[in-house]
């Protein structure tokens, strides 16, 4: 008992040195705005063991189902013009778009989100295709960067080319916190 007492802190220090925060861990942020560039709120991307985890806060979007996808461009400063700058998906291997296309998916598929009737939206949602860092799938955060993309209706995960998703209403550029 004397002995058990002795070991238990010292495992979980062990623990704590082997797998320092991983599992909390902010890989890289997007700070997301509308098309008139008010600010909407933050994204978390947060590195996990198969992929990455996206952690959505947003404030100030129309309520509904809303389609999100990582765009390969990280370039949001044309909101009059809709987003068009942030490009298309990240998408190195050629993929068709959607999680339900049999040709697809592209590595920037992400599932869909619903903003509340007061605006307020929050979601995680999971991804195996795709890692800031390209440590799992495709490379979020390449040579021109990368952006996330909020489209005004859902996905429906398998017409091109976006899935029937509609104009692109905020964007935010992903930037690395490490
Ligand atoms: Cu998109």
């Amino acid at each position: 008992m004397t002995r058990f007492q002795c070991l238990l802190p010292a495992v979980t220090l062990c623990i704590a040195l082997v797998y320092p925060t991983t599992s909390t861990a902010v890989d890289a942020q997007a700070a997301m705005s509308d098309t008139n560039g008010q600010p909407l709120g933050t994204i978390d991307l947060i590195a996990a063991p198969t992929g990455t985890l996206l952690r959505i806060e947003l404030n100030g979007l129309a309520p509904g189902p809303k389609a999100i996808h990582i765009h390969s461009v990280g370039d949001c400063t044309d909101p009059s013009e809709g987003f068009v700058a942030s490009g298309g998906h990240v998408n190195p291997n050629d993929r068709a778009h959607g999680l339900l296309n049999p040709d697809g998916p592209d590595a920037g598929d992400l599932t869909n989100f619903y903003v509340h009737d007061n605006g307020y939206a929050w979601a995680e949602i999971f991804t195996p295709l795709a890692s800031v860092n390209g440590r799992v799938g495709a490379t979020i955060l390449d040579e021109d960067g990368a952006a996330l993309v909020v489209h005004t209706r859902s996905d429906d995960h398998s017409s091109q080319p976006i899935g029937g998703a509609g104009a692109r209403v905020a964007c935010g550029l992903i930037e690395s916190v490490r």
